[in-house]
């Protein structure tokens, strides 16, 4: 099978934070790595999302031009994405030249077949800071509760929408100007009413295979019924639109960025076009599998509104087969704050611990079914038991206790016994669960049960306690710990798509040969009698440090946030 995979392309003005990460772009990299893993051909396709104001305004603030200031981000982002393992086939750009053709393509698509409606709107000008303000960069006060924060498109302190022309005495919040006024602006929509009944079919016909964050919310939106949306603004920085009249319009950032997808795509196989095929990706049909990741905030824009130009093209691209939608991870009760600095950042994470400790805690904690909540007691605690106590442990105690007692190669010895025909089955059962899990896109669970394999290990080696067994029977301690050696392999192989740093160490120190680092798929009386005796190995030292109360402390005072 062909798998396509995408995650939500993280916005350009800045570091994102754990929040971000585990809501696309970790759990689309541990998948693409399971599916790489069990054969199949992957393309992982990620890209910074770079348009829009707070591009802009970010810009600004860092002093640069907009587009110098995307190119800074971008590389930024990227490195962060290597040095946390993710393995994207391409991390391309929103504003690439690809991306601006293709958004160009799908409006005329739109236009030829009647989907784009014309419309004069009146946009909040500011005269002082010589442009057009998106509404939120609108403030004034609340005609409903007084409040004299609120914004343009909604007042925090009583959750009202609000139009911009409703705010008493308004401003901007660029330059603090109150030299505004309403102008008329000619605005493309996108006729969503239209398309409507299509995306309602096509919705249900996944009704019982979505995640039911991904089908509730596409259901509201459709029950509450839908409107027609701009996909123009007066704005300089985005895809130009290249219509007359449209001269100082861009389309509207969430018109193009999931067009990048494809976009990326062709990015990608510009690098390399005698052998990349990025239509064949896109319009492959069924055999192309199109999974997208995301969190729930971005899942309107992936069920109906985006799935909408796509209809509306009248062409044969793929609409996704499987929308992984996840609910928020918050940070110790709260919001993650990008502007308070509140929480986590990738570039602090790894300042802190390796990222394969991150990954593990995000995937084993992802907020499936419901929203999850980042504690640093409860992270110490689960990493100390889980990695440093269950899996570390295991492999770390059976590679020294051979070493000590019986030699730098795996021992011959007896034969395995019942203790192994047991582990066998046990295992041969897990490891399928686990797959199972993984094939589903079911995270939480794949983690329990890749756990559960961890503990199997574990149970195993007390079990046949091959240090008693060693001043008895030398035979039978050397089979334990041949099995126990061949164990750390498997092992190794099934956490690699959450933990790949550390599988590729043990295998490494295991000295495991290129031909036997696949997915085990035989029955564990096989896959447990790789390793033959003779085979060489090193201990290659500590797989997980333990993390200490007082580090605890000190990190969860310093990511406690600072008011903006
Ligand atoms: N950039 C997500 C965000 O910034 C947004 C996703 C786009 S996916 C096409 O919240
Ligand atoms: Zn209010």
């Amino acid at each position: 099978m062909r798998h396509l995979i995408t995650s939500a392309l993280p916005y350009i003005n800045g570091v994102k934070h754990l929040g971000n990460l585990v809501g696309s772009m970790l759990p689309a990299d541990v998948y693409a790595r399971y599916l790489r893993a069990r054969g199949h051909e992957v393309l992982a396709i990620c890209a910074t999302d770079e348009h829009g104001t707070p591009a802009e305004l970010s810009a600004l603030e860092a002093g640069l031009p907009v587009d110098e200031y995307c190119t800074k981000m971008h590389e930024v982002q990227a490195d962060l994405g290597r040095r946390f393992s993710l393995s994207f086939d391409h991390f391309g750009r929103s504003s690439s030249p690809q991306n601006r053709e293709l958004t160009q393509h799908f409006a005329a698509r739109l236009a030829e077949h009647g989907f784009l409606i014309e419309r004069v709107t009146k946009q909040v000008y500011s005269i002082d800071d010589n442009r057009f303000l998106a509404d939120r960069y609108v403030a004034g006060t609340c005609p409903h509760c007084g409040s004299d924060k609120a914004r343009g498109d909604q007042c925090d302190s009583c959750t009202r929408v609000l139009d911009p022309a409703d705010l008493i005495k308004p401003y901007s919040t660029l330059s603090g100007s109150t030299r505004l006024e309403l102008r008329d602006s000619k605005h493309l929509f996108i006729d969503l009413p239209a398309l409507g009944a299509e995306v309602r079919a096509w919705i249900d016909s996944h009704r019982d295979d979505w995640p039911t964050v991904t089908t509730s919310i596409a259901y509201k939106w459709l029950d509450e019924g839908l409107q027609a949306r701009g996909i123009t603004r007066d704005l300089k920085w985005g895809v130009p639109v290249d219509r007359p009249g449209y001269e100082d319009k861009v389309f509207y950032v969430w018109f193009d960025a999931p067009i990048e997808y494809l976009g990326a795509t062709k990015e990608w196989a510009d690098q390399d076009p005698a052998h990349r095929d990025w239509k064949g990706w896109w319009q492959g049909g069924d055999a192309v599998r199109y999974t997208q990741f995301m969190a729930k905030d971005n899942v309107p824009f992936h069920t109906i509104i985006f799935p909408s130009t796509i209809f509306g093209s009248r062409e044969p691209w793929k609409q996704p087969d499987y929308v992984k939608g996840v609910n928020w991870l918050t940070y110790e009760g709260g919001k993650f704050s990008t502007r308070e600095h509140r929480g986590i950042f990738m570039n602090d994470a790894l300042e802190l611990l390796p990222s394969d400790v991150w990954r593990y805690w995000l995937m084993a904690n992802t907020p499936e079914s419901s929203d999850a909540d980042f504690l640093w007691d409860q992270f110490a605690a689960q990493i100390n038991k889980d990695l440093v106590g269950v899996y570390g442990n295991f492999v770390n105690r059976v590679v020294k206790f051979a070493l000590s007692k019986l030699g730098p190669d795996v021992p011959a010895g007896g034969a395995p016994g019942e203790r192994e025909a047991k582990l066998y089955a046990d295992l041969d059962g897990r490891v399928a669960e686990l797959c199972r899990h993984l094939d589903e896109v079911a995270f939480r669970k794949a983690m329990q049960e890749l756990r559960a394999i961890w503990v199997e290990a574990n149970t195993y080696l007390a079990d046949a306690a091959p240090w008693s067994a060693i001043k008895t029977d030398r035979d039978r301690a050397a089979c334990v710990v041949r099995t126990a050696l061949n164990l750390a392999r498997v092992l190794a192989i099934l956490s690699a798509p959450v933990m790949p740093v550390t599988s590729h160490k043990i295998l490494d120190d295991l000295q495991v040969p290129a031909d036997a680092r696949g997915w085990p798929t035989r029955p564990m009386a096989e896959e447990l009698a790789v390793l033959p005796a003779g085979h060489a190995f090193v201990d290659g030292g500590l797989l997980f440090a333990k993390i200490e109360d007082a580090q605890v402390a000190e990190w969860a005072a310093r990511f406690a946030g600072k008011p903006a």
